[in-house]
């Protein structure tokens, strides 16, 4: 009697599982594909025409076209800091351009989008770049131990990443809390501050390179497949990965993922290494799109995407699953290796019909391409211009997923659920963005801080929208932002820079 009573009750309890899980099932899986340094106008779906992007053009093709979508910042660090907080990144110190050798800067007491998600029964998942440090701030990081706090201290069940950009050294792959492939007998050693071991750097050995590098901005020193980068590293030679195979080995890792978790509802946030240098693409594009090494970059990230959608496809899962696809700041072509970028664009124009790019605050630093596809949900493809950023995911994740928000977390992050998903057209009150100073956007206008900043960064010849007056722009009417309105429009100006103090003392 009591051995059937326990059977039964196991039965009973089975059956509840199964059947939360169909319930959880209904939950969307959500996929983020966020590239790295691609501009407003670097996909055919945003008037890119040198080249195509069939698959990245597919998903706007079944779903919602964002034309005033931004990410957070115009570096990497801030925006992917702003995207999994919710929380804008100039309310935290050290969240610029964060060293090879950064401890995390994602504090791990407040609610992170993905482990939000991890309440809502999903299995989360970080693959690609992660940039957002690693590691007990003031210690120093032993490369041979374990890894932590990392990506799984602040809500994901599963990482594999690079761990900060692909021109910083350590250049190897990093699952969970470990180094892959690392050999216990050649340890890693790291630093951005002198030379260790005895591995060539590219400043006294240029001999060794497949790619020279620009004098004036450094990624000179230890030399990885080739390549020189910024900082200096010895051993682990095991694991240092081969730039041209890392788009192939992230996306496979991403559809290993989806396969395990079939089943039940996901969250991969996908931080794809392209289009960043050193473009380094497998030999499948390299030579292909006749604009030399970042252009087969982006070729390259268009296959990525390709990849992940025929893995869905195949599996069944294309229609409750949500993918969107962004970028994390605007474009540049020369950011420290001479490889024909800048030779080869031609006509191209990377930012569009936008001024500035990556570092800046005129548009195309922070608007980028941001395309949604979820068949299940989005029924009718539109283009959208509603005012809607990155940080937005966080909120708009709970509501679709039915998780309240505590009111510490998230603080930046707005509900814009129906307009993601098409249902609304209706944009933001306001968002702040950030170049080097901080601007907001208003309606159809544009206000940026004054700032004694320089006027253009050489080095990468892009125009960082700093003035000393203030700048108010109608980026409606006026994209390239070429009229100043602050001196004919002193009151909007006002306005809007009181609005911008009172987010700031938010
Ligand atoms: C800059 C690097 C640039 C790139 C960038 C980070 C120099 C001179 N330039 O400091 O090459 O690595 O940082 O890019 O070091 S991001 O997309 O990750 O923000
Ligand atoms: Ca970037």
């Amino acid at each position: 009697m009591k051995m059937k009573l326990f059977a039964m009750a196991a039965l009973c309890g089975s059956f509840l599982a199964a059947h939360s899980r169909l319930a959880a099932q209904q939950k969307p899986n959500i996929i983020i594909i966020y590239a790295d340094d691609l501009g407003y106008g670097d996909v055919s779906c945003y008037g890119m025409n040198r080249i195509k992007t069939p698959n990245i053009d597919k998903l706007a093709k079944q779903g919602v076209r964002f034309t005033n979508g931004y990410a957070t910042s115009a570096t990497c660090t801030p925006s992917r800091y702003g995207l999994l907080t919710g929380r804008y990144p100039w309310r935290q110190k050290n969240t610029g351009i964060a060293p090879g050798d950064a401890s995390l800067i994602i504090p791990t007491d407040h609610k992170t989008m993905p482990a939000m998600l991890q309440d809502a029964g999903y299995q989360t998942a970080v693959i690609g770049k992660w940039h957002l440090g690693i590691g007990t701030p003031g210690q120093t990081i032993d490369w041979n131990k374990d890894l932590k706090p990392g990506p799984l201290e602040v809500g994901f069940n599963y990482s594999f990443i690079m761990p900060a950009t692909l021109d910083r050294v350590p250049c190897v792959f990093v699952e969970n809390h470990n180094v892959v492939n690392l050999d216990q007998n050649d340890p890693i050693t790291v630093s951005y501050s002198h030379k260790v071991g005895n591995d060539p750097t590219g400043k006294e050995n240029p001999e060794k390179l497949r790619m020279r590098t620009d004098p004036h901005q450094g990624h000179d020193q230890t030399i990885v497949d080739s390549i020189s980068r910024i900082g200096w590293m010895s051993g682990g030679n095991s694991a240092r990965w081969k730039d041209e195979n890392i788009a192939g080995i992230i996306t496979q890792k991403a559809i290993d993922f989806i396969g395990r978790n079939k089943q039940q509802p996901f969250f991969i946030y996908f931080a794809s290494g392209d289009i960043h240098v050193p473009r380094y693409p497998n030999s499948m594009f390299r030579g292909k799109s006749g604009m030399g090494l970042r252009g087969d970059a982006i070729l390259q990230l268009d296959w990525t995407v390709g990849q992940i959608t025929h893995a869905l496809d195949s599996l069944g899962l294309t229609k409750n699953t949500m993918i969107i696809f962004s970028s994390d700041n605007g474009p540049v072509l020369n950011d420290g290796y001479l490889d024909q970028a800048v030779e080869l664009v031609g006509n191209h124009k990377p930012g569009g019909p936008l001024r500035g790019g990556k570092y800046s605050s005129f548009e195309a630093g922070a608007r980028v391409p941001l395309i949604v596809k979820w068949p299940a949900g989005i029924k009718k493809a539109t283009t959208s211009n509603a005012l809607i950023g990155q940080i937005d995911f966080f909120a708009s994740f709970a509501h679709l997923t039915g998780q309240t928000i505590a009111n510490e977390d998230a603080p930046d992050s707005f509900d814009m659920l129906n307009q993601l998903l098409g249902k609304s057209m209706a944009s933001r009150p306001y968002l702040v963005t950030q170049g080097g100073p901080l601007s907001i956007l208003e309606g159809d206008y544009k206000y940026i801080t004054p700032s004694k900043g320089r006027k253009v960064a050489t080095d990468v010849n892009i125009e960082l929208g700093n003035d000393p007056a203030p700048q108010l722009y109608n980026v409606k009417n006026d994209a390239f932002e070429k009229t100043n309105l602050a001196e004919k429009d002193p009151a909007r100006t006002k306005a809007m820079a009181d609005k911008l103090a009172e987010v700031i003392a938010e």
